[in-house]
């Protein structure tokens, strides 16, 4: 039996595209692996992106436009990130599956999943579909009555899709309807079923079943790498999948790096969403990578709760050097009101990671709801002022959160497309579109100079910058920064008319800023270097 599994393409203003290994993927086929000949296809990763003409977000095109010049440029044009539906077609065509089962993490990229299992309907109607990831898990009817999809297993998927392939290879379909996780239907009757959770979860993927090399932060392959599933937590915003917390055996993890090293990875990328929850273990853990000369990163975001120097300290020993933390917002009532634990508990490890040699990203979010567009400033003159970068996250309604659940609730599908930080969706109307452009476009600026002053010492205020060969070199952006620090407006050039337009933007807000910005430090990113705003 020929099982294909498949990462789908995703259609955005932007993608990551240094985090898209299929993990999922890999778990899924090393289960299966001595039950069926399984092949992993990435639509996804490596493929140039094409630029889609026409995009489902009218709304946007005062702020995200072609053609203008600025040095705090946020998104230009929308792009289908992978495989077209025509490659899509003759790629699965060519290897004449049995079966074709696709991730679908995303609810907002759903429909291009859907598309994937219309694509081998088309190519073979005998072709069994699955579907599996965080979408289908939480929207199984959604996905299931789809006349392209013919099974959807929820939950984690190991266990459930072992199951399914072998029923499937003996040819005993009837017995597919009792199997724990899978929904299957029969005309119109959906079976629904629970949401699996795996007994144990220290398999090891196989990456021998991906070419390493298509997988690249800079010059070195990586991997995702999991040594837990779950999160106790219950962050209002958070739309994790919903299955408990759980830890690996050190034996497995340390069983793993050695296949990862001999897979030829240079760099790892925890993807749990709780890493250091005990930090006992998470030291334990760490020992594990001493001496393998792995770059580590946990690019999901760190979660200071409990973790002190010391643990700083074993991470840099084992490989760590980029730190990114999830703040979410400098106020405790913000972080309380989103039952964020342990909130603001990075602000203690700050003065040690500040004179160590890591490089730090601090992650804060944009436009939640209940939170105001002042409360934002404060975290941004809070950091800037800091040897961190600034990570901007901008609010997205994510199924299964509470504030989902209060916000759209059943009536969730029409907006499937715009549950994405992208799409800018006010979720209140205190703080409109134009507030969070504006904000993002703030931290834009002190990330630049940041930038700057990384380079050059001895800049002593904002008005100095402009007398930076950064933006000497190109007039236009000096005069965006000069309007900025003068006015207190945004504008871009308009390089078809040749002219300055001005951006939208909320100018109270900016006036805010730079008055309660003023006299204030800004401090570089990799450097100790400062510069104040005037
Ligand atoms: C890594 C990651 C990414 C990567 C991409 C990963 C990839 N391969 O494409 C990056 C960083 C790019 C990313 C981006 C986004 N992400 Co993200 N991401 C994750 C994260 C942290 C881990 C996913 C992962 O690999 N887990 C490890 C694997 C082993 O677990 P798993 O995916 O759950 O898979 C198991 C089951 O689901 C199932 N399964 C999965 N696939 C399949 C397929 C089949 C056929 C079967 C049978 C079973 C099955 O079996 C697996 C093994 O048990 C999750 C959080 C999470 N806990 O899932 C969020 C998560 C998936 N992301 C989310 C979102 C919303 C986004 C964004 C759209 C947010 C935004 N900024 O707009 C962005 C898009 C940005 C962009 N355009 O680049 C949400 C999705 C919620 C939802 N319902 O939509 C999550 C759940 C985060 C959250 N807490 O809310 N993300
Ligand atoms: S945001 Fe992080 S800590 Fe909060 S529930 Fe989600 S995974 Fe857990």
């Amino acid at each position: 039996m020929k099982v294909l599994l498949i990462q789908p393409p995703i259609e955005d203003f932007y993608d990551t595209s240094i985090r898209t290994y299929p993990l999922a993927l890999l778990y899924l086929a090393t289960k299966i692996q001595a039950l069926a000949d399984v092949s992993i296809l990435d639509f996804r990763t490596g493929r140039k992106p094409k630029v889609l003409r026409h995009h489902p977000f009218p709304e946007l095109e005062p702020y995200y436009r072609e053609g203008v010049s600025t040095p705090l440029s946020f998104f230009a044009r929308y792009y289908r990130f992978g495989c077209d539906y025509k490659e899509m077609k003759k790629e699965i065509a060519a290897r004449e599956p049995d079966v074709v089962a696709v991730s679908s993490l995303f609810t907002t990229y759903s429909l291009e999943a859907l598309e994937v299992a219309r694509c081998a309907k088309e190519v073979n109607p005998e072709i069994v579909t699955v579907m599996g990831g965080t979408h289908p898990t939480l929207f199984p009817e959604h996905v299931l009555k789809s006349p392209c999809v013919d099974y959807v297993v929820r939950g984690e998927g190991e266990t459930p899709f072992f199951r399914l392939i072998a029923a499937l290879k003996e040819g005993r379909g009837a017995a597919i309807g009792d199997i724990d996780g899978v929904c299957r239907k029969t005309g119109s009757d959906l079976r629904i079923s629970d949401i699996h959770v795996e007994d144990s979860i220290d398999l090891i993927p196989d990456r021998r079943l991906v070419n390493p090399a298509d997988y690249r932060i800079g010059k070195k392959n990586y991997t995702f790498f999991l040594t837990s599933r779950g999160c106790p937590f219950h962050c209002a915003f958070c739309g994790r999948p919903p299955v408990p917390y759980r830890r690996r055996s050190l034996a497995s993890i340390e069983q793993e790096i050695r296949q990862c090293l001999d897979a030829n990875i240079q760099a790892l990328d925890f993807e749990d969403d709780m890493l250091t929850l005990d930090p006992g273990y998470f030291r334990q853990m760490l020992k594990l990578f001493h001496g393998t000369g792995l770059t580590l990163s946990a690019m999901n975001g760190i979660y200071a709760g409990g973790m002190d120097t010391a643990t700083l300290d074993d991470m840099f020993t084992a490989g760590f050097r980029r730190l990114n933390f999830s703040l979410v917002d400098l106020s405790r009532s913000v972080t309380e009101r989103q039952k964020r634990p342990c909130g603001t508990d990075f602000l203690s490890l700050l003065p040690f990671l500040e004179s160590s040699p890591f490089l730090t990203e601090v992650h804060f979010i944009i436009g939640l709801p209940d939170q105001k567009p002042e409360e934002v400033i404060n975290t941004i003159i809070f950091l800037m002022g800091k040897r961190v970068l600034l990570g901007p996250s901008l609010f997205y309604l994510a199924p299964n959160s509470a504030i989902f659940s209060r916000m759209v609730g059943e009536t969730w599908e029409p907006n499937i497309k715009s549950m994405r930080s992208s799409a800018m969706v006010p979720a209140d109307p205190d703080f409109p579109r134009k507030s969070l452009y504006t904000l993002v476009k703030l931290v834009r600026f002190v990330n630049l100079v940041k930038n700057v002053i990384d380079q050059e010492d001895g800049l002593g205020t904002a008005g100095d910058l402009l007398n930076d060969q950064r933006f000497g070199r190109n007039p236009h952006d000096q005069e965006v920064i000069r309007v900025l620090l003068a006015e207190k407006k945004l504008v871009y050039y308009d390089r078809k008319h040749g002219g300055f337009l001005p951006e939208p933007h909320d100018p109270e807000l900016l006036k805010l800023f730079f008055q309660q910005a003023r006299g204030i430090m800004i401090r570089g990113f990799k450097t100790m270097n400062t510069l104040t705003i005037g």
